[in-house]
């Protein structure tokens, strides 16, 4: 007879209910603990079809918890991160555009159930669990919660996370549309069979950046990377294609995720005595973040850092006060975009419109440094990042409480600002990809030779497996006018990135001067140009630039 009774744990920061299963009366003392994920975000399923799933990073990381009892709890989250809160947003808008029209799905809506990963593994596979099996427990069981069948997922913002996920997801043959997950390990197809994405594989991104290096005739580079696959991939590939260049990496260290004062110096030395005078830094904004601080600490101003994509614009790096060490960055951006309706969608929050949206108030509390009323939901300031290492986090309430009439147009922030749509976009068109497949499978839309394989099938009782080969022949033209087309390794077939340059404008804001084009198209790349560039690394003399 299994027995159960609850049991209330009381956490570093909060309370968790757990539910204990003791096996049977003669041994209540030991009970078979299993764990309740620990997990927010946003569903709507009622009156659809089916659902999407979503994975973002919503948060930056967890916090571990130590748990005096050696149970397993699942962790909570700090570090709101406005721009994966404006990407989840952009993935809700597009789910309700799509919902409207009538050529995409006519007799079906979608639905959507997201999750936010704190950009981590855990947090990730508690989340593809709860999408697979409807469960918040560690039950593979496939049924989702919402009641409805899930198509797939998009996400999971990080290659790491999406590694993580597709290990689960494709036991189910479930697909996974990436929007951010760039890391070339995830095109190798006999490991990831179900996954897609949006956004180029960092193979093109290694090759550029080598071309980008040719070009202004520099020889002798070292690299920081990221300690996730995206960084270590990133280095590889980068690697490989220096050397075939005839070109040298002076030295290549990894950013703790983290914090740990010794892997930091470790970085900080590299860079400090090497002559290498221009930088590769392939890591997330989130993971560079203490970087920077040291790269300011230590007074470090006299060197080109070429930008992966993942930072070239991020608002946490780009500012003004740091721009005497990066000034004159040079990096590759995923084309920027204009999305009709989002910026009024975006603007459309306020946390009194529904009191257990517990990431909206967050959001407000965090956007406008006070306590929302009556909310037992913690912001934190973010104590991590810090010279010493020391750790000492702290949830700190403000003490200003939230009135409701602060002014979103009186904000600068990064969730408002939708002059940058470049990932954003992405997350669009990984949400059309996964509808328009959809939308073809509704009709058995696929070409005579392919029926053998596939068979047609019904919305909502088919073979997950089966969406695959829709996605796989896809080709659309994106709302910016834009082909998309998935390769046979779930890549884009074609497309570009855009060299920016860090200047300063005459505000004496950090301006993204687009100063090329780096176009690819199947195995066949090409720089398309570089012109105006201001950067401060050898060649043509500080600061001057201007080598065509
Ligand atoms: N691919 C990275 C994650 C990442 C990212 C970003 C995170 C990319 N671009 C922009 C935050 C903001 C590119 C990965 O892990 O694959």
């Amino acid at each position: 007879m299994v027995s159960r009774k609850r049991c209330l744990i009381l956490g570093l920061t909060a309370f968790l209910w757990v539910e204990l299963h003791a096996q049977d009366e003669n041994q209540s003392g030991k009970c078979r603990l299993l764990g309740k994920f620990n997990l927010t975000g946003y569903v709507e399923a009622k009156n659809h079809s089916v659902i999407i799933g979503g994975l973002f990073p919503i948060h930056s990381r967890t916090i571990p918890i130590d748990d005096p009892d050696g149970e397993p709890i699942s962790a909570l989250c700090e570090g709101f991160n406005f721009r994966g809160f404006r990407w989840m947003k952009a993935m809700i808008h597009t789910i309700k555009e799509i919902n409207e029209r009538t050529d995409i799905l006519p007799n079906h809506t979608l639905g959507y159930q997201i999750f936010d990963t704190c950009y981590t593994v855990s947090k990730t596979i508690e989340s593809t669990f709860t999408l697979l099996t409807g469960q918040e427990e560690y039950q593979p069981n496939i049924r989702n919660s919402t009641g409805k069948y899930l198509v797939g997922i998009i996400g999971a913002g990080g290659s790491s996370l999406s590694v993580a996920a597709l290990r689960i997801l494709s036991l189910y043959d479930m697909p996974q549309v990436g929007y951010t997950s760039s890391s070339s390990i995830l095109s190798d197809k006999f490991q990831f069979p179900s996954y897609y994405r949006t956004i180029p594989s960092d193979k093109i991104q290694s090759e550029a950046m080598v071309n980008l290096i040719q070009h202004f005739g520099w020889v002798w580079v070292g690299a920081i990377v990221a300690d996730d696959d995206y960084g270590k991939y990133g280095v590889k590939s980068f690697r490989e294609k220096m050397e075939s260049a005839h070109l040298c990496v002076a030295f290549s260290e990894t950013i703790p995720k983290v914090y740990s004062n010794e892997k930091m110096q470790n970085a900080v030395k590299a860079v400090k005595t090497s002559t290498a005078r221009v930088i590769v830094l392939f890591t997330s904004d989130i993971d560079l973040s203490p970087f920077v601080l040291e790269m300011v600490h230590h007074n470090i101003t006299d060197r080109t850092w070429i930008a992966s994509e993942a930072w070239v614009t991020s608002a946490l790096i780009a500012k003004p006060e740091y721009f005497p060490y990066f000034g004159g960055t040079i990096g590759f951006a995923i084309p920027r975009t204009v999305i009709p309706g989002l910026k009024e969608f975006l603007y459309d929050v306020h946390p009194s419109k529904d009191p257990s949206d517990i990431l909206t108030i967050e959001f407000w509390q965090t956007a406008f440094n006070c306590t929302w009323p009556n909310s037992s939901v913690p912001y934190n300031v973010d104590h991590r990042v810090n010279m010493t290492g020391k750790e000492d986090r702290l949830y700190d309430m403000s003490d200003q409480l939230c009135t409701g009439e602060e002014k979103l147009e009186d904000l600068k922030n990064t969730y408002l600002d939708v002059s940058q749509l470049r990932i954003t976009n992405n997350v669009k068109q990984a949400v059309y990809a996964m509808a328009y497949a959809l939308d073809r499978l509704s009709r058995c839309d696929l070409p005579e030779e392919e029926k053998a394989y596939t068979p047609c099938s019904h919305i909502p009782d088919y073979d997950p497996f089966n969406l695959m080969a829709y996605l796989r022949l896809l080709e659309f033209t994106s709302h910016d006018g834009r082909k998309m087309q998935f390769n046979r390794l779930g890549d884009q077939k074609s497309g570009h990135y855009d060299i920016l340059n860090w200047q300063i404008d005459d505000a004496g804001e950090v301006a993204f001067v687009k100063v090329g084009e780096y176009k690819f198209q199947e195995s066949n790349f090409q720089i398309q140009y570089v012109q105006n560039c201001v950067h401060r690394g050898p060649g043509k003399g500080f600061f001057t630039g201007n080598r065509i």
